[in-house]
């Protein structure tokens, strides 16, 4: 018997073919368990490939998606990270049909799926993460904390290597899933189409009056119209911030200009500390189903 796919001729060597496989496997699953949430597994799978990257310190190379240490407590129960074992959970049928493929390489590679499959732009991934040991988990409180502002958006997406325009793009990605009270004590979708990649967060942004939610729940903002929208602390910092606000303007109007600054910036993220072999522009740009 022969480990992670490997036969008597040697080590199994997943060529990009092998990986459009892992593609089409949680595209399929995506499209199959439609029983959940908003009708879609693929948001929670968007914010799974984050915190597993967002855990990146770029002062000492630790933390970031080579490593998936999220597998493992104390990372998975971190509060930041509450809720992320609906997504684990989602992909472990995907990595018990593909053991050659890492956690770390199937997380991420969940992510770009999801992105994709929802209607987002290509999302190019390259392979080469592996997991790591417990010993390597991340202290808690390198992810955001949503109750907070501009200057914590800036000393943790700088932690991370991203500047002002990055950090808007990034956000954007809040056009997808909802907030739940019993994972982050938030409550609510960002925009009607939870299941839809688009520029929807930046238009509503600046489009819609938002105001204070009148809960017992933490801060968090409700748009005038329908009452059925939220926004976090941390979005609202977005068109507060002059050095923000004029990428939320350039997003809200020009959906192609955000799909392309969108992708760029969430395949840095995804890359974060990885030591890969394949050259970025060898990445492979995976074809979406139809
Ligand atoms: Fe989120 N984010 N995020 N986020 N996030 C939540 C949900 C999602 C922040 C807070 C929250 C990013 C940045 C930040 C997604 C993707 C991304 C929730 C709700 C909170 C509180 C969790 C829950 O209750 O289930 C903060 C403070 C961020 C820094 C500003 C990224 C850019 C937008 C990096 C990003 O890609 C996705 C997708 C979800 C929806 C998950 C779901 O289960 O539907």
């Amino acid at each position: 018997f022969y480990l992670n796919g490997a036969s008597p001729k040697g080590p199994f060597v997943p060529t990009q073919a092998d990986y459009q496989k892992v593609y089409e496997a949680v595209a399929q699953r995506l499209a199959n368990e439609t029983d959940y949430d908003d009708g879609s597994y693929g948001p929670v799978l968007v914010r799974l490939a984050w915190h597993a990257s967002g855990t990146f310190d770029k002062e000492t190379g630790t933390g970031g998606s080579n490593g998936a240490t999220m597998r493992f407590a104390p990372e998975s129960d971190h509060g930041a990270n509450a809720g992320l074992k609906a997504a684990r959970d989602f992909l472990e049928p995907i990595k018990a049909q593909f053991p050659w493929i890492s956690h770390s390489d199937l997380w991420t590679l969940g992510g770009a799926c999801a992105i994709q499959e929802l209607g987002g732009p290509t999302i190019p991934w390259r392979p080469g993460r592996q997991d790591k040991e417990v010993a390597a988990c991340t202290p808690d409180g390198r992810l955001p904390d949503a109750t907070q502002g501009p200057r914590h958006i800036r000393d943790i997406f700088g932690r991370m290597g991203f500047d002002d325009r990055e950090m808007v793009a990034l956000c954007g990605a809040h056009a997808l899933g909802r907030c739940h009270t019993d994972r982050s004590g938030f409550d609510g979708p960002w925009n009607f189409s939870p299941t839809v990649f688009s520029n929807e967060f930046f238009r509503l942004l600046v489009e819609e009056k938002w105001s204070h939610k009148k809960w017992n729940g933490p801060t968090q903002f409700t748009d005038k119209t329908t009452s059925t929208l939220m926004m976090l602390p941390t979005d609202m910092a977005l068109v507060k911030d002059k050095g923000f606000k004029p990428h939320v303007d350039r997003y809200a109007k020009d959906s192609d200009v955000f799909f392309k600054e969108f992708s760029d910036v969430f395949v840095k993220l995804l890359e974060l500390g990885v030591p890969f072999e394949v050259k970025p522009e060898d990445r492979f740009v995976f074809k979406a189903s139809e």
